[in-house]
């Protein structure tokens, strides 16, 4: 059977193209059931055309969408532009999972999967090449001609990852991908967070399956596949993407004690504050460990820990970027500004703690309310989205949807951009001048025109 995936990549800040391990994952379930499958990555502006000429070119029976909520627009307008299409149209991935009603919302679309879908597709496809009924799969929800739904029950998470195949990489243009991105590798090595911050999906999505959330995959499995792609692929860094990379403790000592003895490349990955102290700093350090990525998201702790779901105290966090600082290894922040109930003041924690920390670099992104979440629940319940802007498009996390008294969307969209350099001015002023452009309303156009200097720029921003 042909299944022809489809990734949506639109209006995306920051110029790096992605890989997406879901698709990958799928298409690897496929692949090694003997079935063909190809990709077509929408990246940048929103293009119909090639995907028409690909459908009439491919002809597959099947016609797989996966996306982020963000995304579903463009996924919606893609489905309904093409329709009626001559494939079995589905569409898995975090947006439907938590809001699988959208089947009902998009003509064309012929079923959603909810939760992960390495083996919901590969039944579905063998379903329809053996003339079966697929009504029945598990983690499915099927569209009939007269318009029923059909609502299966959800299966449990997939308890062996290690079963699984290395996800596809040949199936995206990987080694472009990897240049994009500073010729850094991306891998995922486990599935889930063990914590549940209110804005970020991963509580939502913990509760549609059954069976334990937080996975890792063996260590040798992880080695196996880092050796595979650095054989296959020039890289000079590796980004170890799982959400917490040293939630288990056990995990990532046995991992970094095999990656030392093997490999020399650095390797970027993301923890939480109260993971990290000197001792494991070191440890990663000596293992190659180039830079952390630290979730601050904001600089209240009263606010953290009772509209973010995140109790920490800011000492706390200072010591974990500390330790890595005195380890030799460089940091990254995480912030947000713009949540529900937030106000300047609140946010000027932020840029306080940031101060006093003075990463190596720092990001922030505006607030998006995603379904399914705590804090998407309270926008609603306290009527703070402004349904007339919903259908405008921006790049992501750069502009807010909520209509709020105590924190207006000027008030909003200037804290944003002047985040970095309120945060850098004290420490580094080229360095804040430099972000102050990056963050202003030309930041994309300027990122465009200086791409030839990028490696530079990020050095003196990033340093890395
Ligand atoms: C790695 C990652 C990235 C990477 C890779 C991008 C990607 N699309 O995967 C990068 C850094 C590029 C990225 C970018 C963004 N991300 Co991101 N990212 C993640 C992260 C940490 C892990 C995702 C992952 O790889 N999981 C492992 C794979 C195997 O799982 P999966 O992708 O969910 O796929 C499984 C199922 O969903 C399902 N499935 C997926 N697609 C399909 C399709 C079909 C047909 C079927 C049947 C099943 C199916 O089967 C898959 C295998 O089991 C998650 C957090 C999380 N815990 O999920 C956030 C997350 C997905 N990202 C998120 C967001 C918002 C973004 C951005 C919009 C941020 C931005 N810049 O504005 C962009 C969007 C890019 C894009 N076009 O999709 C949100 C999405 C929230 C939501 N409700 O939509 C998450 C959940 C984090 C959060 N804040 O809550 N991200
Ligand atoms: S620690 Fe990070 S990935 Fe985990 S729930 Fe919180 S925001 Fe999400």
């Amino acid at each position: 059977m042909k299944v022809l995936f489809v990734y949506t990549d639109i209006n995306v800040r920051g110029g790096a193209q992605s890989y997406q391990f879901g698709i990958g994952m799928l298409s690897a379930m496929l692949k090694r059931a003997g079935h063909t499958t190809r990709l077509h990555y929408m990246y940048g502006a929103y293009d119909p055309a090639p995907l028409r000429a690909l459908l009439a070119e491919f002809r597959p029976d099947v016609l797989a969408f996966s996306g982020v909520s963000p995304q579903y627009r463009y996924v919606k307008r893609l489905i309904e532009g093409l329709a009626p299409v001559p494939a079995f149209t589905i569409y898995g991935g975090v947006h439907p999972t938590l809001d699988p009603e959208c089947l009902t919302d998009v003509r064309g679309l012929d079923a959603v999967c909810i939760g992960e879908g390495e083996y919901p597709l590969l039944e579905l496809v063998e379903a329809l090449r053996d003339d079966r009924s697929p009504d029945g799969i598990p983690s499915l929800w099927l569209k009939k001609p007269d318009g029923r739904i059909i609502r299966n029950p959800t299966r449990p998470f997939c308890g062996r990852l290690d079963d699984l195949p290395f996800p596809d990489r040949e199936l995206f243009d990987h080694q472009a991908i990897v240049a994009s991105d500073f010729n850094t590798a991306l891998f995922m090595f486990s599935r889930g967070c063990p914590y549940n911050c209110t804005f970020c999906s991963n509580h939502a999505l913990r509760g549609k399956q059954e069976g334990l959330y937080v996975r890792f995959r063996q260590v040798d499995h992880c080695l196996a596949e880092i050796r595979e792609v650095t054989g296959r692929y020039r890289a000079e860094a590796l980004y170890f993407n799982d959400d917490c990379f040293t939630a288990h403790r056990a995990w990532w000592t046995e991992f970094c004690d095999k990656y030392q003895q093997e490999f020399r490349l650095p390797f970027d990955i993301n923890a939480r504050p109260e993971t990290l102290n000197d001792e494991i700093c070191q440890r990663l350090k000596a293992a190659g460990c180039r830079r952390i990525s630290i979730g601050i998201e904001n600089g209240s702790e009263q606010f953290r820990a009772e509209v973010l779901g995140r109790r920490q105290s800011n000492d706390r966090i200072v010591a974990a970027f500390e330790a890595c600082r005195r380890a030799g290894i460089k940091t990254k922040s995480f912030n947000i500004v713009g949540f529900p109930r937030e106000t300047p003041a609140i946010f000027q924690a932020t840029i306080d703690l940031n101060a006093r920390i003075n990463p190596d670099s720092v990001i922030i992104g505006i607030f998006e309310p995603y379904p399914g979440t705590q804090l998407a629940d309270i926008c609603r319940t306290e009527n703070l989205i402004d349904t007339s802007r919903l259908g405008e498009e921006f790049v992501g996390r750069t502009d807010t949807v909520l209509n709020m008294p105590q924190f207006t969307r000027p008030q909003i969209l200037k804290a944003y951009r002047n985040f970095a350099y309120n945060v850098y001015k004290r420490h580094a002023l080229r360095k804040a001048l430099a972000l102050r452009l990056y963050y202003s309303r030309y930041g994309e156009q300027l990122l465009r025109l200086l791409a030839p200097v990028r490696n530079l720029l990020r050095k003196a921003t990033m340093g890395v």
